[in-house]
């Protein structure tokens, strides 16, 4: 019988959203989509360096994966990463198996969990006690699910999902730190400068 000291989760290194959100960025060559979640997945994101290619999500939880979802469908020529947090995925876990169930290659999902909600006063999540969130992929089809071991690992399973023949979710466990930037709250131009960044758009 596992207990939450068997959580394979609680082996991994503690890390921060921020660096791990930056050490993506850093590999990013080729116009690649990224979405972030609501608040400090996008707080992050944007402090990491605004492209035309980020979404950032504004108001409601879950949605990361479902965009991202549909912008590898759409451009399945295009690799698209996700990023979100353990709370928001909590509210929307079947999206992994539709995910799992269409299976684009080019879409790598990356769990932020930290084991609380942090941005509305750090209530704990399920995921702490109980929940091991890189298990419920694998339970819903994502077989390419693993937890990150540290920084360099995390690096090494970004360039590994880059090449897979299926969607990746990546677990990282992270600190209890509040995003480091704030993002502009206008969706319309949020949208609008995505679309722009994956070329549906005439330019602004
Ligand atoms: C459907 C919905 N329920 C509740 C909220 C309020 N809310 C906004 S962010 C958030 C917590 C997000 O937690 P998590 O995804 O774990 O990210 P963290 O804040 O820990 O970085 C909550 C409860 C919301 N925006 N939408």
């Amino acid at each position: 019988m596992n207990s939450a000291n068997d959580n394979p989760a609680r082996n991994t290194k503690v890390m921060n959203r921020f660096d791990l959100t930056s050490r993506l960025i850093a590999k990013l060559k080729n116009e690649e989509a990224v979405i972030g979640g609501i608040g400090n997945t996008n707080f992050d994101l944007w402090a990491a360096g605004h492209r035309p290619q980020n979404f950032y999500m504004l108001g409601s939880m879950g949605l990361a994966f479902p965009i991202a979802l549909g912008v590898a469908l759409a451009q399945p020529d295009r690799r698209v990463f996700a990023l979100e947090g353990d709370g928001s995925l909590l509210m929307q876990l079947g999206s992994l198996t539709t995910i799992a169930t269409l299976a684009p290659k080019n879409l790598t999902m990356v769990v932020m969990d930290n084991g609380i909600y942090q941005i509305t006063g750090a209530q704990p999540t399920p995921a702490a006690a109980v929940a091991d969130i890189v298990a419920i992929a694998v339970a819903s089809g994502l077989a390419n699910s693993t937890w990150a071991a540290d920084e360099d690992d995390f690096e090494r399973l970004i360039e590994q999902s880059i090449s897979a023949a299926g969607p990746t979710l990546i677990g990282v466990r992270i600190d209890d730190k509040p995003g480091t930037g704030t993002t502009r709250r206008d969706p319309v131009q949020i949208r609008e400068h995505f679309m722009h960044g994956m070329g549906v758009r005439e330019p602004l």
